[in-house]
């Protein structure tokens, strides 16, 4: 299944609109963190894990995909909600703790919620899992359409919740899919020392469902293998498992010093840049005029700008309501 033009177009501009959300994130993060580094201090509290490099995972997967199926997402979930349609001012406000975010700004970065795009997402990896083959089982028992995307990183695949849920999403030939972003580290741990088969694809197999690898970043590659995963899913054939390669162009967190990284990774990363590539073949296929892109740029980095402006000039919810839905 090829993408149309329009779907190309789609997928960059999501990608575009990712990658300057994530650059407004990074600097505004820093705001109120020196000269001393504290993480609980400045305009965004708590961690912050940008997903640049990783786009093509959320745009080539999301493409498919309706308001009505579901996404659990992961604890690095910016771009898998921006391609997902989740709203980006009510987002923006939620990352900086304000009343007027998606959850009245208790979740934070990590805890992402949309129900109008059933979007969620956790700071515990691998959590969604489960919840997705929930999720994937009441749509078929309700014989609803929906089908479950199940997003983590290679090292959640490590835990327990994963072997269950592909387990029993198979016995149960449910309409999930799961996709692993696969950008070989779990932190400061690269795979190869953490996973004894280190293809989840491979893995996949062991359970009686597709498991397929995708390499190379590239967007349409895995919007070509999602279409078949959902599309399989969507006829009650059964979950798949989609293993994408992908990069993460930053560290693991911001103030991670990245000293585990080999040397001279990182440089070879930027020479890949998912976006810069996929720019430069839209240029060449002709799918978009040097005009064209420059408006998409413009138009992107607006909406940036706009959600950006909407989360600062909300307000903080008041200091008597902060133990509201607090179970004690
Ligand atoms: C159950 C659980 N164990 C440990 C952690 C701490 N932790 C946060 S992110 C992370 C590594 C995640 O790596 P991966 O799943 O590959 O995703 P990536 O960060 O590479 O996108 C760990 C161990 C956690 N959040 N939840």
């Amino acid at each position: 299944m090829k993408p149309s033009l329009e779907q190309k177009v789609w997928m960059y501009e999501h990608m575009l609109v990712s990658r300057y959300y994530e650059q407004a994130i990074e600097k505004i993060y820093l705001e109120g963190k020196s000269p001393v580094f504290n993480m609980a201090k400045g305009t965004i509290p708590g961690e912050m894990h940008l997903s640049n490099g990783q786009e093509p995972c959320a745009v080539g997967v999301c493409a498919h995909l309706h308001d009505y199926d579901i996404i659990t997402a992961t604890h690095r979930p910016h771009h898998q909600a921006i391609a997902k349609g989740v709203d980006l001012k009510r987002m923006t406000a939620e990352i900086f703790g304000k009343k007027s975010g998606l959850s009245g700004g208790r979740g934070g970065h990590m805890h992402l919620f949309d129900p109008a795009v059933n979007f969620s997402c956790s700071g515990i990896i691998g959590q969604g899992m489960g919840p997705a083959v929930g999720a994937a089982l009441s749509r078929k028992l309700q014989n609803k359409p929906g089908v479950a995307i199940s997003y983590i990183g290679d090292a959640a695949s490590n835990q327990g919740a994963f072997h269950e849920s592909l387990n029993l999403a198979a016995v149960w030939k449910l309409p999930v899919v799961f996709v692993v972003e696969d950008n070989a580290w779990g932190i400061s741990v690269a795979k190869e020392t953490s996973m004894s088969v280190t293809h989840n694809a491979v893995r996949a197999q062991s359970y009686g469902i597709p498991g397929v690898f995708v390499p190379g970043n590239d967007p349409v590659a895995i919007f070509e293998a999602a279409g078949e995963a959902i599309t399989r899913a969507r006829n009650g054939e059964g979950p798949s498992l989609l293993d994408l390669e992908t990069y993460r162009l930053a560290g693991h967190f911001m103030g991670d010093g990245e000293d585990y990284r080999p040397a001279g990774e990182k440089a070879a990363l930027a020479e890949k840049d998912p976006i810069l590539v996929f720019e430069q073949t839209l240029l060449n296929e002709k799918v978009i005029t040097p005009d064209e892109n420059e408006q998409m740029k413009k138009a992107a980095l607006s909406r940036v700008e706009e959600a950006v402006e909407f989360a600062r000039s909300s307000d903080y919810a008041p200091a008597e309501e902060a133990m509201d839905f607090v179970f004690v």
